[in-house]
């Protein structure tokens, strides 16, 4: 009998750049080679950010001082998402906001959520 196995990130990098490419041509510039996505991954995973165990995506955890601060760098946040028309996951609890990004138009990461990620890391520095 034979059994496929998915690889940690399903649906697989083929099905991803399937995904991508069968959209606008915008979509397939933001389509992350495998050398773009390790470099990035390893530039994130430095400021905090993590994989995701069950699908392609990145996760954050961001505290601040009060809701009040949350709240303010949430609304940066989502003024640059709808100027990127790119959304983030996101939950938040009095000073904590908890960020999951992923691309859905596609199953997976893309370089919007890197550019994405990087806003958020810098809004969170300059607080
Ligand atoms: N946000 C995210 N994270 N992924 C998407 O694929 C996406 C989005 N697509 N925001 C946009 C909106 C799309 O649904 C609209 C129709 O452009």
């Amino acid at each position: 009998m034979f059994t496929l196995t998915c690889g940690r990130h399903w649906p697989s990098a083929l099905t991803r750049l399937a995904r991508c490419y069968s959209r606008a041509g915008e979509m397939a510039a933001d389509w992350l080679s495998s050398a773009e996505r390790e470099q990035f991954l390893l530039e994130l995973k430095a400021t905090g950010w993590m994989e995701v165990e069950d699908r392609d995506a990145l996760h954050k955890e961001l505290h601040f001082r009060s809701f009040n601060q949350a709240f303010g760098f949430m609304c940066r946040v989502a003024l640059q998402a709808e100027k990127m028309n790119h959304h983030p996951e996101w939950f938040n609890v009095y000073n904590k906001v908890q960020i999951t990004l992923s691309t859905h138009d596609c199953g997976g990461l893309s370089k919007k959520d890197i550019r994405l990620a990087k806003f958020i890391d810098k809004v969170a520095l300059s607080l």
